[in-house]
């Protein structure tokens, strides 16, 4: 069995995403990071950086908090969703890695400077909407020659990516002009695993981009 901490944001809804794909039992413990639970004594000996999502796997007594650490943990557990062979292996990674030192940093700062900041600076405006469209090309050219981020099959790169795309609509961008990263983000929200773990640790709707 295992535990997951989270909460309803693009890093949290991974590993639930993750969990539901593999079909893995878990329970689901809600961490409210607008009410500052992730400094709880509990929860910072599981996730000592204070972020969610963490896990603990009771099977192996594992614990580990980084979303990327966790995927790459429940992908190896499981022989699914990370490819066995050296050249899709090393490119899963490149697209994962991309994705936790760039598209989620960065587009985070997006929804702080773009969506939520209430003094607004044009100068912080410009530089997060120009970084997430810079982001959305990256996307839409990799997924132009390619089904997936990683080549042909759905990965953990892909499930790393996506929620933060769900996000688009506090990203400043124009997703009309990606038909690439569009494509590929409807054919992720159809899965029914992505919609069961969508919806962890609260309801939720999955965005729908129009164009
Ligand atoms: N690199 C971490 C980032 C996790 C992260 O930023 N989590 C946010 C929610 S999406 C959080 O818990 N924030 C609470 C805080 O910063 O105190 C990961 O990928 O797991």
């Amino acid at each position: 069995m295992i535990d997951l901490y989270t909460w309803s944001t693009p890093n949290g809804r991974k590993v639930s995403i993750m969990l539901e794909e593999l079909a893995l039992p878990y329970r689901v413990h809600s961490i409210n990071i607008t009410k500052d639970e992730q400094f709880d004594g509990d929860f910072l000996r599981i996730s000592p950086n204070n972020k969610i999502p963490a896990i603990v796997d009771h099977d192996t007594q594992t614990s580990l908090m980084e979303s990327g650490a966790i995927l790459l943990y429940l992908a190896r557990k499981c022989g699914q969703l990370l490819a066995a062979d050296e050249a899709t292996h090393w490119r899963t990674m490149e697209w994962l890695m991309w994705q936790m030192g760039g598209a989620g940093p960065m587009l985070g700062q997006a929804h702080h400077f773009v969506h939520f900041n209430p003094t607004k600076s044009d100068y912080a405006t410009e530089r997060y909407a120009n970084e997430a469209a810079r982001l959305y090309r990256v996307l839409d050219k990799q997924l132009a020659d390619n089904a997936y981020l990683a080549g042909a099959d759905y990965s953990i790169a892909d499930i790393a990516t996506w929620p933060w795309i769900a996000r688009f609509e506090w990203q400043g961008v124009d997703f009309s002009q990606y038909p690439n990263a569009l494509r590929w983000y409807r054919e992720i929200a159809a899965r029914p695993a992505v919609q069961r773990g969508f919806v962890v640790p609260s309801p939720a709707a999955i965005p729908n981009p129009t164009g």
